[in-house]
């Protein structure tokens, strides 16, 4: 069979105002780059688990629209995967259409398919609900014998020492400033809003180190010295496997990005090692530096349970020389008028070296989104465009819509400026060297 694999590439924000500051603030502008230009591991990975009598593309859909999309992409194709997030899933669906009409059987799968598998079956000829792998063999299979199921569902958490090696020589690597590399899956933690893989399966698990290094030789192979993001929602939550991580990745001369949680701060050598392994930045989720964090973790509260310590931690990761990109959720329920100049007035004591500011996104299949329609406080419960995490969504406890925007907009234009940026760069070499000076 010929198989394209497809992913909407890209990053999404609907409201024009924050659209504008996108183009105008250096911090945010350099980010929207970084963070636009990444390939979809989720399709690479099934890619790898296809046998090689299949013919196979890999392509990123920049614009579904496109007149003549169809006709001028590479094809025929017999199959399509299409990937999706809840954001772009109307292009996914629109893109799903226009490859039915010639005649091409559409599978679709991904995290919004799996959150809203009704609605996603009613645009495709079979969907995949939960984690692909397990799926995707018996896709083809029964694709070849013509017998196509309309929906595949996994549910049994997918061992991870089983994984393929993601097609990676199916990009064209030119066009990615980075490429990822899953290393661990889920989160021990439950997150009210959370939409990320733990809606695909609830279980946090690691991949094994040396099937992690094999996939990196594999992109060293197309990029001798490549940037990696780790595709992970937590990748330190399990120290045992973080320090093992670190130390096969130390001998890699590789430099690397991840999401992680503020625990890391507690276990130095873990800090150090990261250091020694080519961490560039891990990505924290402090959401909120006040009382919003109450009841956020909903196994444990764990996330209030940090709060005491997010200075010293920040502080603490900073000083070994790996930066820290703090997440700010605003328009938590306990947001009011004054909770913006509380956030700026942390950022600035903090000396974050990287910040991200987003708005509290429903995303389909949340408890949060539940409880919001529950309360009737979804403003366009089927908006699934809106869902870019920067546009307002639903009705904020405290605040007005246009406040909790204009707060975002207010706040963004401070932290984003180029003083700023450049005062929190500063501020980063400045303490480090000072670090180092001490340990010297
Ligand atoms: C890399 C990444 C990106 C890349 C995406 C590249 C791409 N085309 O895939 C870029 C930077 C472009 C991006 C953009 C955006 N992202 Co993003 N991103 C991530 C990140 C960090 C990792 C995703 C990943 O690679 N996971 C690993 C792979 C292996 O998992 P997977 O994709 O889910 O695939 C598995 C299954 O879903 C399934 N599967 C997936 N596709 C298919 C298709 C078929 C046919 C089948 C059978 C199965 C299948 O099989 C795979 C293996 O099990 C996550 C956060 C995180 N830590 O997970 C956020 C995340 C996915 N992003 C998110 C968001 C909100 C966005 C944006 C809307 C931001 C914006 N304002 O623009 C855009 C939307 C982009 C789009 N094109 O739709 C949210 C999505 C929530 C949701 N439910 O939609 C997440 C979870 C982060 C968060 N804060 O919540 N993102």
């Amino acid at each position: 069979m010929r198989i394209g694999f497809l992913a909407l590439s890209g990053i999404r924000v609907i409201d024009p105002d924050l659209a504008m500051i996108g183009l105008n603030l250096p911090g945010f502008v350099e980010r929207s780059k970084v963070i636009a230009s990444l390939p979809s591991l989720g399709l690479l990975t099934l890619a790898g688990l296809t046998p090689d009598e299949h013919e196979l593309r890999y392509l990123d859909i920049p614009d579904v629209d496109a007149p003549d999309l169809i006709a001028r992409l590479p094809g025929p194709f017999d199959v399509v995967a299409i990937s999706s997030f809840t954001a772009m899933i109307k292009d996914a669906y629109r893109l799903a259409a226009r490859y039915r009409a010639v005649g091409t059987k559409v599978i679709l799968g991904g995290l919004h398919v799996a959150l809203c598998p009704d609605e996603a079956a009613t645009h495709a000829d079979a969907i995949v609900v939960g984690e692909g792998e397990p799926a995707w063999p018996h896709v083809l299979a029964d694709l070849a014998r013509g017998q196509l199921r309309p929906r595949y569902q996994t549910t049994a958490p997918y061992d991870l020492a089983e994984a393929p090696m993601p097609r990676f020589d199916l990009l064209d690597v030119s066009k990615y400033n980075r490429l990822t590399i899953q290393t661990t899956r889920g989160c021990p933690w439950n997150c009210e809003f959370c939409a990320a893989s733990i809606r695909l399966n609830p279980k946090y698990r690691t991949k094994p180190i040396p099937k992690v290094i094999a996939e990196l030789h594999r992109i060293k192979e197309i990029w001798p010295v490549p940037f990696i993001e780790f595709a992970d929602d937590n990748t330190f939550a399990d120290k045992r496997h973080g320090h093992a991580l670190c130390e096969a990745l130390a001998a890699e001369r590789v430099r690397w990005f991840t999401e992680t949680d503020i625990s890391v701060a507690q276990d130095d050598a873990l800090l150090r090692k990261m250091r020694q392994a080519g961490c560039a930045q891990i990505l924290v989720g402090l959401e909120d530096p006040a009382d919003g964090l109450e009841g956020m973790e909903l196994k444990s509260n764990w996330k209030a349970r940090q709060r005491a310590h997010y200075l010293d931690s920040i502080r603490k990761i900073q000083d070994h020389g790996v930066t820290v990109n703090g997440c700010f959720v605003l328009g938590l329920d306990t947001h009011t008028e004054a909770s913006f100049d509380r956030i700026w007035e942390f950022i600035q004591q903090s000396e974050l070296y990287e910040i991200q500011l987003t708005v509290l996104t429903p995303f389909p299949g949340t408890p949060l989104y539940e409880r919001f329609l529950r309360d009737g406080r979804l403003i366009d419960p089927l908006a699934w465009e809106k869902r870019t995490l920067f546009d307002v969504t639903y009705q904020p406890a405290h605040l007005s819509v246009e406040a909790l925007r204009k707060g975002l907009l207010d706040l963004a234009s401070k932290v984003y400026s180029t003083e700023f940026t450049d005062f929190r760069r500063r501020q980063f070499i400045r303490r480090k060297l000072a670090a180092e000076d001490r340990a010297a």
